[in-house]
Protein backbone atom coordinates (compact mmCIF):
# COMPACT_ATOMS: atom_id res chain seq x y z
CA UNK A 1 0.00 0.00 0.00
CA UNK A 2 1.22 3.39 -1.22
CA UNK A 3 1.24 5.72 2.36
CA UNK A 4 -0.67 8.41 2.14
CA UNK A 5 1.94 11.38 3.08
CA UNK A 6 0.22 14.78 4.02
CA UNK A 7 2.40 17.90 3.70
CA UNK A 8 3.13 19.64 7.04
CA UNK A 9 2.31 23.14 7.15
CA UNK A 10 3.63 25.67 9.57
CA UNK A 11 1.94 28.99 9.59
CA UNK A 12 2.88 32.38 11.44
CA UNK A 13 1.41 35.71 11.83
CA UNK A 14 3.59 38.39 13.05
CA UNK A 15 2.85 38.98 16.69
CA UNK A 16 1.65 41.72 17.49
CA UNK A 17 3.10 43.80 20.53
CA UNK A 18 1.13 43.41 23.84
CA UNK A 19 0.70 47.38 24.51
CA UNK A 20 -2.12 48.19 21.84
CA UNK A 21 -5.42 47.00 20.25
CA UNK A 22 -5.78 45.14 16.91
CA UNK A 23 -6.49 47.63 14.10
CA UNK A 24 -6.87 47.36 10.65
CA UNK A 25 -3.16 47.39 9.71
CA UNK A 26 -2.78 44.14 11.23
CA UNK A 27 -5.53 42.07 10.18
CA UNK A 28 -4.90 42.94 6.65
CA UNK A 29 -1.46 42.50 6.55
CA UNK A 30 -0.82 39.45 8.54
CA UNK A 31 -3.39 37.61 10.14
CA UNK A 32 -6.54 37.97 7.85
CA UNK A 33 -4.15 36.91 5.26
CA UNK A 34 -2.45 33.79 7.48
CA UNK A 35 -6.25 32.85 8.91
CA UNK A 36 -7.54 32.00 4.79
CA UNK A 37 -4.31 30.27 4.14
CA UNK A 38 -4.55 28.32 7.31
CA UNK A 39 -8.41 27.73 6.89
CA UNK A 40 -7.83 26.26 3.10
CA UNK A 41 -4.52 23.84 4.15
CA UNK A 42 -6.84 22.47 6.98
CA UNK A 43 -10.09 21.71 4.48
CA UNK A 44 -7.79 20.50 2.29
CA UNK A 45 -6.82 17.86 4.91
CA UNK A 46 -2.85 19.10 5.19
CA UNK A 47 -1.07 19.10 8.68
CA UNK A 48 -1.54 22.52 9.23
CA UNK A 49 -1.16 24.75 12.36
CA UNK A 50 -1.61 28.26 12.31
CA UNK A 51 0.35 29.75 15.51
CA UNK A 52 0.89 32.92 17.28
CA UNK A 53 1.72 34.86 20.02
CA UNK A 54 1.72 37.95 21.82
CA UNK A 55 4.77 40.01 21.24
CA UNK A 56 5.86 41.16 24.85
CA UNK A 57 9.02 42.48 25.94
CA UNK A 58 11.32 45.88 25.06
CA UNK A 59 11.46 49.18 26.81
CA UNK A 60 8.25 50.66 24.67
CA UNK A 61 6.26 47.72 26.58
CA UNK A 62 7.77 48.61 29.71
CA UNK A 63 7.16 52.23 29.56
CA UNK A 64 3.85 51.93 29.13
CA UNK A 65 3.20 49.26 31.78
CA UNK A 66 4.97 51.74 34.11
CA UNK A 67 2.75 54.42 32.58
CA UNK A 68 -0.41 52.76 33.34
CA UNK A 69 0.76 51.77 36.93
CA UNK A 70 1.34 48.34 36.18
CA UNK A 71 3.72 45.56 36.78
CA UNK A 72 4.69 45.16 32.83
CA UNK A 73 4.12 41.02 33.16
CA UNK A 74 0.28 42.00 34.23
CA UNK A 75 0.11 44.74 31.74
CA UNK A 76 1.21 42.25 29.06
CA UNK A 77 -1.28 39.82 29.96
CA UNK A 78 -4.22 41.98 29.87
CA UNK A 79 -3.24 43.36 26.13
CA UNK A 80 -2.69 40.11 25.47
CA UNK A 81 -6.76 38.35 26.37
CA UNK A 82 -8.22 41.86 24.57
CA UNK A 83 -6.08 40.77 21.59
CA UNK A 84 -7.39 37.13 21.56
CA UNK A 85 -11.03 38.37 21.93
CA UNK A 86 -10.18 41.08 18.92
CA UNK A 87 -9.25 38.47 17.06
CA UNK A 88 -11.74 35.48 17.68
CA UNK A 89 -14.41 38.35 16.56
CA UNK A 90 -12.94 38.14 13.69
CA UNK A 91 -12.91 34.41 13.47
CA UNK A 92 -9.17 34.83 13.61
CA UNK A 93 -8.78 30.83 14.42
CA UNK A 94 -5.49 29.69 15.65
CA UNK A 95 -4.16 26.99 16.87
CA UNK A 96 -2.16 28.64 19.62
CA UNK A 97 -2.06 32.42 20.82
CA UNK A 98 0.75 32.27 23.34
CA UNK A 99 3.30 34.73 24.96
CA UNK A 100 6.45 35.78 24.66
CA UNK A 101 6.83 36.25 27.76
CA UNK A 102 7.07 32.52 28.84
CA UNK A 103 8.85 29.87 30.16
CA UNK A 104 9.02 27.88 26.64
CA UNK A 105 10.51 31.18 25.36
CA UNK A 106 13.32 31.58 27.43
CA UNK A 107 14.24 28.02 27.32
CA UNK A 108 14.07 28.11 23.39
CA UNK A 109 15.87 31.55 23.70
CA UNK A 110 18.91 30.28 25.41
CA UNK A 111 19.07 27.48 23.92
CA UNK A 112 19.31 29.38 20.24
CA UNK A 113 21.66 31.70 21.71
CA UNK A 114 23.74 28.61 23.32
CA UNK A 115 24.03 27.36 19.69
CA UNK A 116 24.76 30.27 17.91
CA UNK A 117 27.96 30.65 20.78
CA UNK A 118 28.75 27.52 20.17
CA UNK A 119 28.74 28.21 16.01
CA UNK A 120 31.41 31.03 16.60
CA UNK A 121 28.43 33.32 15.60
CA UNK A 122 28.43 35.58 18.62
CA UNK A 123 30.70 38.29 19.58
CA UNK A 124 31.37 40.94 22.02
CA UNK A 125 32.45 44.39 21.65
CA UNK A 126 31.96 47.95 23.64
CA UNK A 127 29.40 50.38 22.56
CA UNK A 128 28.76 53.94 23.84
CA UNK A 129 25.56 54.43 24.21
CA UNK A 130 23.10 56.80 25.74
CA UNK A 131 22.23 56.79 28.96
CA UNK A 132 20.07 58.59 31.47
CA UNK A 133 21.81 58.98 34.93
CA UNK A 134 18.19 59.61 36.59
CA UNK A 135 16.39 56.55 35.65
CA UNK A 136 19.08 54.52 35.40
CA UNK A 137 18.84 53.42 32.06
CA UNK A 138 20.08 53.28 28.44
CA UNK A 139 17.93 55.05 26.09
CA UNK A 140 17.25 53.44 23.17
CA UNK A 141 16.84 56.34 19.89
CA UNK A 142 12.85 56.61 20.72
CA UNK A 143 13.37 57.17 24.30
CA UNK A 144 15.76 60.05 23.18
CA UNK A 145 14.69 63.55 21.67
CA UNK A 146 16.61 66.17 20.28
CA UNK A 147 17.30 68.58 18.04
CA UNK A 148 18.55 67.45 14.35
CA UNK A 149 22.13 68.17 13.37
CA UNK A 150 21.38 68.68 9.90
CA UNK A 151 18.12 70.48 9.48
CA UNK A 152 17.87 71.92 13.40
CA UNK A 153 14.26 70.68 13.79
CA UNK A 154 13.75 70.54 17.07
CA UNK A 155 12.10 67.32 19.03
CA UNK A 156 13.19 64.82 17.03
CA UNK A 157 14.14 60.89 17.79
CA UNK A 158 17.28 60.24 18.79
CA UNK A 159 18.31 57.51 14.99
CA UNK A 160 16.19 60.08 12.26
CA UNK A 161 14.93 63.53 11.70
CA UNK A 162 11.15 63.00 10.64
CA UNK A 163 11.33 66.95 8.77
CA UNK A 164 14.09 66.23 6.80
CA UNK A 165 14.64 62.15 6.91
CA UNK A 166 18.02 62.30 7.31
CA UNK A 167 19.32 58.96 9.42
CA UNK A 168 22.20 59.89 12.53
CA UNK A 169 23.56 58.10 15.37
CA UNK A 170 22.37 59.48 18.82
CA UNK A 171 25.87 60.94 19.74
CA UNK A 172 24.79 63.35 16.96
CA UNK A 173 22.06 64.47 18.18
CA UNK A 174 22.05 68.45 19.33
CA UNK A 175 20.55 68.95 22.69
CA UNK A 176 19.95 65.19 23.65
CA UNK A 177 17.01 64.55 26.17
CA UNK A 178 15.31 61.56 27.83
CA UNK A 179 12.33 61.20 26.70
CA UNK A 180 11.00 59.88 29.88
CA UNK A 181 12.02 62.66 32.72
CA UNK A 182 13.11 65.64 30.30
CA UNK A 183 16.87 65.25 31.68
CA UNK A 184 19.97 65.66 29.78
CA UNK A 185 21.38 62.03 29.37
CA UNK A 186 25.50 61.46 29.11
CA UNK A 187 27.26 58.76 27.07
CA UNK A 188 28.13 55.37 28.49
CA UNK A 189 29.72 52.12 27.52
CA UNK A 190 28.70 49.13 27.59
CA UNK A 191 29.88 45.67 26.99
CA UNK A 192 27.29 44.22 24.17
CA UNK A 193 27.05 40.78 22.34
CA UNK A 194 26.34 40.98 18.93
CA UNK A 195 25.76 38.15 16.08
CA UNK A 196 27.97 37.71 13.06
CA UNK A 197 25.06 38.14 10.62
CA UNK A 198 27.55 40.08 7.94
CA UNK A 199 29.12 36.15 7.49
CA UNK A 200 26.15 35.13 5.77
CA UNK A 201 25.82 37.81 3.30
CA UNK A 202 26.47 35.10 0.18
CA UNK A 203 24.34 32.46 1.90
CA UNK A 204 21.62 34.39 2.40
CA UNK A 205 21.52 35.44 -1.10
CA UNK A 206 21.80 32.02 -2.11
CA UNK A 207 19.13 31.00 -0.33
CA UNK A 208 16.63 33.57 -1.27
CA UNK A 209 17.01 33.19 -4.58
CA UNK A 210 15.88 29.53 -4.47
CA UNK A 211 13.27 30.10 -2.36
CA UNK A 212 9.14 31.30 -4.01
CA UNK A 213 9.73 34.91 -2.15
CA UNK A 214 8.27 37.85 -3.02
CA UNK A 215 10.86 39.04 -6.19
CA UNK A 216 10.20 42.66 -5.13
CA UNK A 217 11.07 42.15 -1.37
CA UNK A 218 14.38 40.49 -2.57
CA UNK A 219 15.29 42.56 -5.08
CA UNK A 220 15.10 45.32 -2.43
CA UNK A 221 17.41 43.49 0.40
CA UNK A 222 19.76 42.32 -2.49
CA UNK A 223 20.73 46.07 -2.08
CA UNK A 224 21.46 45.69 1.77
CA UNK A 225 23.26 42.73 1.25
CA UNK A 226 25.79 43.50 -1.10
CA UNK A 227 26.58 46.59 0.38
CA UNK A 228 27.67 44.67 2.86
CA UNK A 229 25.57 43.62 6.28
CA UNK A 230 26.34 45.12 9.22
CA UNK A 231 26.06 42.50 12.52
CA UNK A 232 23.29 42.86 14.63
CA UNK A 233 23.49 43.88 18.49
CA UNK A 234 21.37 41.39 20.48
CA UNK A 235 22.07 43.34 23.83
CA UNK A 236 20.13 45.72 25.75
CA UNK A 237 21.10 46.51 29.60
CA UNK A 238 18.95 46.38 32.21
CA UNK A 239 16.29 47.18 33.62
CA UNK A 240 15.02 45.74 30.51
CA UNK A 241 11.35 43.77 30.41
CA UNK A 242 13.59 40.80 28.31
CA UNK A 243 14.99 37.20 29.02
CA UNK A 244 18.19 37.22 30.79
CA UNK A 245 21.65 36.41 28.80
CA UNK A 246 23.19 33.42 30.31
CA UNK A 247 26.53 34.02 31.47
CA UNK A 248 25.76 37.63 32.11
CA UNK A 249 25.18 40.00 34.65
CA UNK A 250 22.10 42.36 34.01
CA UNK A 251 22.01 41.93 30.22
CA UNK A 252 18.95 40.60 28.44
CA UNK A 253 18.17 39.63 25.19
CA UNK A 254 16.80 42.48 22.92
CA UNK A 255 13.35 41.96 22.02
CA UNK A 256 14.07 41.59 18.26
CA UNK A 257 15.99 37.92 18.99
CA UNK A 258 13.55 36.41 21.25
CA UNK A 259 9.95 37.51 18.95
CA UNK A 260 10.93 35.07 16.23
CA UNK A 261 11.63 32.57 18.61
CA UNK A 262 8.10 33.14 20.06
CA UNK A 263 7.11 31.14 16.34
CA UNK A 264 8.89 28.12 17.99
CA UNK A 265 8.07 28.38 21.41
CA UNK A 266 4.63 29.05 21.29
CA UNK A 267 4.37 25.94 18.95
CA UNK A 268 6.29 23.89 21.55
CA UNK A 269 3.54 24.58 23.94
CA UNK A 270 0.71 23.58 21.37
CA UNK A 271 2.54 20.33 21.00
CA UNK A 272 3.38 19.75 24.66
CA UNK A 273 -0.59 20.27 25.44
CA UNK A 274 -1.89 18.30 22.48
CA UNK A 275 0.70 15.08 22.00
CA UNK A 276 2.43 16.31 19.13
CA UNK A 277 6.23 16.08 18.27
CA UNK A 278 6.97 20.42 17.62
CA UNK A 279 10.07 19.04 15.90
CA UNK A 280 8.11 17.72 12.97
CA UNK A 281 7.05 21.07 12.42
CA UNK A 282 10.48 23.13 13.08
CA UNK A 283 13.29 20.52 12.02
CA UNK A 284 11.78 17.84 9.95
CA UNK A 285 12.72 17.67 6.36
CA UNK A 286 8.84 17.37 5.13
CA UNK A 287 7.83 21.06 6.99
CA UNK A 288 6.60 23.90 5.66
CA UNK A 289 7.73 26.95 7.09
CA UNK A 290 4.88 29.97 6.07
CA UNK A 291 5.46 33.03 7.85
CA UNK A 292 2.97 36.07 6.97
CA UNK A 293 4.68 39.61 7.33
CA UNK A 294 4.19 43.42 7.34
CA UNK A 295 6.29 45.17 4.77
CA UNK A 296 8.12 46.86 7.81
CA UNK A 297 9.89 43.93 9.13
CA UNK A 298 11.01 42.17 6.03
CA UNK A 299 14.45 42.69 7.23
CA UNK A 300 14.19 40.65 10.71
CA UNK A 301 12.35 38.40 8.64
CA UNK A 302 14.76 37.84 5.52
CA UNK A 303 18.11 38.12 6.72
CA UNK A 304 18.35 37.54 10.56
CA UNK A 305 15.88 34.96 10.89
CA UNK A 306 16.87 32.54 8.52
CA UNK A 307 20.63 33.06 10.02
CA UNK A 308 19.75 32.99 13.75
CA UNK A 309 17.31 29.62 12.56
CA UNK A 310 20.41 27.88 9.86
CA UNK A 311 22.88 28.20 12.94
CA UNK A 312 20.46 26.92 15.46
CA UNK A 313 19.64 23.67 13.62
CA UNK A 314 15.60 24.20 12.44
CA UNK A 315 14.05 24.37 8.96
CA UNK A 316 14.11 27.35 6.78
CA UNK A 317 11.15 29.75 6.27
CA UNK A 318 9.93 28.23 2.57
CA UNK A 319 7.41 31.04 1.80
CA UNK A 320 7.01 34.78 3.72
CA UNK A 321 4.18 36.54 2.21
CA UNK A 322 4.63 40.44 2.53
CA UNK A 323 1.67 42.47 2.49
CA UNK A 324 1.74 46.82 2.39
CA UNK A 325 0.33 49.41 5.17
CA UNK A 326 -3.93 49.40 5.68
CA UNK A 327 -4.48 53.48 4.53
CA UNK A 328 -7.75 54.71 5.29
CA UNK A 329 -9.77 56.41 2.81
CA UNK A 330 -6.27 56.89 0.66
CA UNK A 331 -4.41 58.10 3.84
CA UNK A 332 -1.69 56.66 6.02
CA UNK A 333 -3.58 55.22 8.74
CA UNK A 334 -2.71 56.59 12.73
CA UNK A 335 -4.06 58.07 15.85
CA UNK A 336 -2.52 61.56 15.28
CA UNK A 337 -4.09 62.15 12.18
CA UNK A 338 -7.47 60.61 13.16
CA UNK A 339 -8.16 58.59 10.53
CA UNK A 340 -7.84 55.26 13.25
CA UNK A 341 -10.15 52.34 12.79
CA UNK A 342 -10.13 49.98 16.33
CA UNK A 343 -11.08 46.71 14.96
CA UNK A 344 -13.69 45.79 18.62
CA UNK A 345 -15.10 49.28 17.74
CA UNK A 346 -15.80 48.25 14.14
CA UNK A 347 -17.06 44.36 14.89
CA UNK A 348 -19.37 45.97 17.74
CA UNK A 349 -21.23 47.57 14.46
CA UNK A 350 -20.49 45.32 11.47
CA UNK A 351 -20.26 41.93 10.99
CA UNK A 352 -17.10 40.16 10.68
CA UNK A 353 -17.85 39.08 7.52
CA UNK A 354 -18.11 42.02 5.66
CA UNK A 355 -14.83 43.19 7.03
CA UNK A 356 -13.01 40.02 5.72
CA UNK A 357 -14.83 39.95 2.43
CA UNK A 358 -13.66 43.31 1.72
CA UNK A 359 -9.97 43.06 2.54
CA UNK A 360 -9.55 39.99 1.07
CA UNK A 361 -11.25 40.78 -2.55
CA UNK A 362 -9.03 44.46 -1.97
CA UNK A 363 -5.60 43.36 -0.65
CA UNK A 364 -3.13 42.81 -3.27
CA UNK A 365 -0.80 39.84 -2.74
CA UNK A 366 2.06 42.07 -2.71
CA UNK A 367 3.60 44.82 -0.17
CA UNK A 368 1.29 47.77 -2.00
CA UNK A 369 -0.95 49.51 0.50
CA UNK A 370 -4.72 48.64 0.85
CA UNK A 371 -7.06 51.19 0.95
CA UNK A 372 -10.63 51.20 3.47
CA UNK A 373 -12.80 53.67 2.18
CA UNK A 374 -16.63 53.79 3.38
CA UNK A 375 -17.64 54.38 0.16
CA UNK A 376 -16.10 50.76 -1.10
CA UNK A 377 -16.70 48.70 1.58
CA UNK A 378 -20.80 49.71 0.99
CA UNK A 379 -20.02 48.95 -2.52
CA UNK A 380 -18.49 45.49 -2.04
CA UNK A 381 -20.44 44.38 0.49
CA UNK A 382 -23.88 45.65 -0.98
CA UNK A 383 -23.30 44.62 -4.21
CA UNK A 384 -20.99 41.18 -4.41
CA UNK A 385 -21.49 39.88 -1.18
CA UNK A 386 -24.89 40.44 0.26
CA UNK A 387 -26.28 41.66 -3.43
CA UNK A 388 -24.39 38.14 -5.45
CA UNK A 389 -23.47 35.53 -2.77
CA UNK A 390 -25.90 35.79 0.13
CA UNK A 391 -28.65 36.56 -2.48
CA UNK A 392 -28.18 33.44 -4.06
CA UNK A 393 -28.27 30.90 -1.44
CA UNK A 394 -31.46 32.76 -0.08
CA UNK A 395 -33.19 32.61 -3.18
CA UNK A 396 -32.52 28.55 -3.40
CA UNK A 397 -33.23 28.41 0.00
CA UNK A 398 -36.66 30.36 0.23
CA UNK A 399 -37.73 28.93 -3.05
CA UNK A 400 -36.59 25.32 -2.25
CA UNK A 401 -38.76 26.09 1.16
CA UNK A 402 -41.95 27.39 -0.54
CA UNK A 403 -42.63 25.17 -3.70
CA UNK A 404 -41.01 21.71 -2.01
CA UNK A 405 -41.98 21.78 1.31
CA UNK A 406 -37.92 22.26 2.29
CA UNK A 407 -36.87 19.32 0.83
CA UNK A 408 -34.22 19.59 -1.88
CA UNK A 409 -35.73 17.92 -4.73
CA UNK A 410 -34.60 14.76 -6.79
CA UNK A 411 -34.34 15.04 -10.67
CA UNK A 412 -36.04 12.49 -12.76
CA UNK A 413 -34.08 10.34 -14.41
CA UNK A 414 -32.00 12.28 -17.63
CA UNK A 415 -33.00 15.59 -16.61
CA UNK A 416 -29.36 16.35 -15.50
CA UNK A 417 -28.47 15.36 -19.16
CA UNK A 418 -29.78 18.88 -20.87
CA UNK A 419 -27.21 21.05 -22.20
CA UNK A 420 -27.67 23.44 -19.59
CA UNK A 421 -27.57 21.38 -16.74
CA UNK A 422 -24.81 19.01 -17.60
CA UNK A 423 -22.82 22.82 -18.30
CA UNK A 424 -23.98 23.81 -14.21
CA UNK A 425 -22.78 20.55 -13.10
CA UNK A 426 -19.15 21.05 -14.56
CA UNK A 427 -18.78 24.20 -13.18
CA UNK A 428 -20.22 23.12 -9.34
CA UNK A 429 -17.48 20.56 -9.92
CA UNK A 430 -14.63 22.75 -10.80
CA UNK A 431 -14.99 25.32 -8.70
CA UNK A 432 -13.39 24.02 -5.50
CA UNK A 433 -9.89 23.10 -7.60
CA UNK A 434 -10.47 27.05 -9.21
CA UNK A 435 -10.56 28.77 -5.69
CA UNK A 436 -7.72 26.17 -4.50
CA UNK A 437 -5.41 26.51 -7.13
CA UNK A 438 -5.30 29.83 -6.03
CA UNK A 439 -4.96 29.58 -2.29
CA UNK A 440 -2.05 26.80 -3.14
CA UNK A 441 0.20 29.89 -4.18
CA UNK A 442 -1.13 32.24 -1.76
CA UNK A 443 -3.17 34.29 -4.02
CA UNK A 444 -6.05 35.28 -1.49
CA UNK A 445 -7.67 38.23 -3.49
CA UNK A 446 -7.48 35.83 -7.09
CA UNK A 447 -9.17 32.84 -4.84
CA UNK A 448 -11.82 35.12 -3.82
CA UNK A 449 -12.15 36.19 -7.30
CA UNK A 450 -12.52 32.71 -8.48
CA UNK A 451 -15.28 31.81 -5.86
CA UNK A 452 -17.07 35.06 -6.85
CA UNK A 453 -17.21 34.19 -10.60
CA UNK A 454 -18.90 31.04 -9.65
CA UNK A 455 -21.24 32.82 -7.83
CA UNK A 456 -21.90 34.84 -11.25
CA UNK A 457 -22.51 31.87 -12.91
CA UNK A 458 -25.01 30.45 -10.17
CA UNK A 459 -26.64 33.60 -10.48
CA UNK A 460 -26.73 33.78 -14.14
CA UNK A 461 -27.78 30.03 -14.29
CA UNK A 462 -30.39 30.42 -11.84
CA UNK A 463 -32.11 33.13 -13.46
CA UNK A 464 -31.87 31.96 -17.00
CA UNK A 465 -33.74 28.73 -16.02
CA UNK A 466 -36.18 30.57 -13.79
CA UNK A 467 -37.72 27.70 -11.59
CA UNK A 468 -40.42 29.45 -10.45
CA UNK A 469 -41.87 29.70 -14.10
CA UNK A 470 -40.59 25.93 -14.68
CA UNK A 471 -42.70 24.64 -11.35
CA UNK A 472 -45.59 25.96 -13.23
CA UNK A 473 -44.98 24.96 -17.10
CA UNK A 474 -42.60 21.66 -16.57
CA UNK A 475 -42.34 20.49 -12.77
CA UNK A 476 -39.91 18.25 -13.45
CA UNK A 477 -37.56 20.17 -15.00
CA UNK A 478 -37.55 23.09 -11.95
CA UNK A 479 -36.81 19.77 -9.61
CA UNK A 480 -33.83 19.07 -11.58
CA UNK A 481 -32.87 22.75 -11.54
CA UNK A 482 -33.34 23.06 -7.81
CA UNK A 483 -31.60 20.24 -7.02
CA UNK A 484 -28.68 21.44 -9.13
CA UNK A 485 -29.15 24.95 -7.49
CA UNK A 486 -28.91 23.89 -3.92
CA UNK A 487 -26.00 22.04 -4.59
CA UNK A 488 -24.06 24.99 -5.89
CA UNK A 489 -25.01 26.72 -2.48
CA UNK A 490 -24.14 23.23 -0.29
CA UNK A 491 -20.61 23.98 -2.54
CA UNK A 492 -20.33 27.55 -1.52
CA UNK A 493 -20.98 27.07 1.81
CA UNK A 494 -17.92 24.80 2.07
CA UNK A 495 -15.37 26.46 -0.42
CA UNK A 496 -15.86 30.15 0.82
CA UNK A 497 -15.05 29.21 4.48
CA UNK A 498 -11.23 30.22 4.17
CA UNK A 499 -13.23 33.99 3.41
CA UNK A 500 -16.12 34.27 5.39
CA UNK A 501 -16.30 31.27 8.25
CA UNK A 502 -18.94 32.98 10.05
CA UNK A 503 -21.74 32.96 6.97
CA UNK A 504 -20.98 29.43 6.05
CA UNK A 505 -21.41 27.90 9.23
CA UNK A 506 -24.82 29.41 8.89
CA UNK A 507 -26.03 28.34 5.59
CA UNK A 508 -24.33 25.12 6.14
CA UNK A 509 -27.17 24.65 9.10
CA UNK A 510 -29.77 26.30 6.72
CA UNK A 511 -29.06 23.15 4.31
CA UNK A 512 -29.76 20.95 7.40
CA UNK A 513 -26.58 19.66 8.27
CA UNK A 514 -25.38 19.65 11.53
CA UNK A 515 -21.77 20.36 13.49
CA UNK A 516 -19.16 22.25 12.26
CA UNK A 517 -18.73 22.92 8.14
CA UNK A 518 -15.26 23.22 9.04
CA UNK A 519 -14.93 19.31 9.76
CA UNK A 520 -15.94 19.01 5.62
CA UNK A 521 -13.21 18.09 3.05
CA UNK A 522 -12.16 20.16 0.52
CA UNK A 523 -13.72 18.96 -2.78
CA UNK A 524 -15.98 16.49 -1.06
CA UNK A 525 -19.96 17.02 -2.34
CA UNK A 526 -20.56 13.80 -1.69
CA UNK A 527 -22.57 14.53 0.98
CA UNK A 528 -25.02 16.88 -0.41
CA UNK A 529 -27.95 13.96 -1.79
CA UNK A 530 -31.30 14.82 -3.18
CA UNK A 531 -34.25 14.46 -1.00
CA UNK A 532 -32.45 16.01 2.44
CA UNK A 533 -34.73 18.16 4.31
CA UNK A 534 -33.44 21.91 4.69
CA UNK A 535 -33.19 23.98 8.01
CA UNK A 536 -35.99 27.34 7.74
CA UNK A 537 -34.61 29.38 5.29
CA UNK A 538 -33.35 33.08 7.03
CA UNK A 539 -31.53 36.01 5.69
CA UNK A 540 -28.11 36.25 7.54
CA UNK A 541 -26.91 39.31 5.78
CA UNK A 542 -28.38 42.55 5.06
CA UNK A 543 -26.89 45.93 2.57
CA UNK A 544 -25.32 48.84 4.40
CA UNK A 545 -27.76 51.29 4.13
CA UNK A 546 -26.57 54.09 2.11
CA UNK A 547 -27.01 56.77 5.10
CA UNK A 548 -24.74 54.50 8.06
CA UNK A 549 -22.17 54.65 5.25
CA UNK A 550 -22.24 58.62 4.45
CA UNK A 551 -22.45 59.21 8.51
CA UNK A 552 -19.40 56.75 9.02
CA UNK A 553 -17.87 59.18 5.92
CA UNK A 554 -18.46 62.19 7.63
CA UNK A 555 -17.82 60.76 11.23
CA UNK A 556 -14.47 59.88 10.10
CA UNK A 557 -13.48 63.12 8.06
CA UNK A 558 -14.68 65.29 11.20
CA UNK A 559 -12.28 63.23 13.58
CA UNK A 560 -9.44 63.98 10.86
CA UNK A 561 -10.50 67.59 10.46
CA UNK A 562 -10.50 67.92 14.15
CA UNK A 563 -6.73 66.88 15.26
CA UNK A 564 -5.57 68.59 11.77
CA UNK A 565 -6.71 72.04 13.15
N1 LIG B 1 6.08 42.69 17.28
C1 LIG B 1 5.41 43.89 15.38
C2 LIG B 1 5.88 44.74 14.30
O1 LIG B 1 6.99 45.20 14.32
C3 LIG B 1 6.45 42.97 15.91
C4 LIG B 1 6.50 41.72 15.09
C5 LIG B 1 7.30 40.61 15.67
S1 LIG B 1 7.26 39.22 14.64
C6 LIG B 1 8.36 38.15 15.31
O2 LIG B 1 5.07 44.95 13.40
ZN1 LIG C 1 15.54 60.35 32.03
Amino acid sequence: MIPIVTRRILITSALPYANGDIHFGHIMSTYLPADVYSRYCKLAGYDALYICASDEHGTPIELAAQKAGKDAATFVNEFHDRQAADFAALGIRFDEYYHTNSDENTKVAQEFFAEHKKKGDIYEKEVEQTFCEKDGRFLPDRFLRGTCPFCSAEDQYGDSCEKCGKTYGAGELLNPRCAVCGGTPIRKKSRHLFFSLSKYSQWLEKYQSEQPFPREVVNYLGKWISEGLADWDITRDGPYFGIPIPGEENKFFYVWYDAPIGYISSTLHYCNAHGKNFEDYWKGTDAELVHFIGKDIVYFHFLFWPAMLKEAGYSLPHRIPVRGHATIQGEKMSKSRGNFIGLSEFLAKYPADYLRFYYNSVTPNNSSDADFSWEEFGAKTNSELVGALCNYCYRVLSFTSSQFEGQVPVPAPGLLDSKLEKEFSAKIDAMPSAIADQLEQVEIKAGLEAGMAFVNDCNRYFNDRAPWKLAKERPEEAKAVMFLAAKAAYAISIHFQPFIPFYCQKIYSQLGFEGDVSAVRWADLSAFAPGRKLAKPEIVYRPLEKEVLAAEAAKLAAACKKIIV
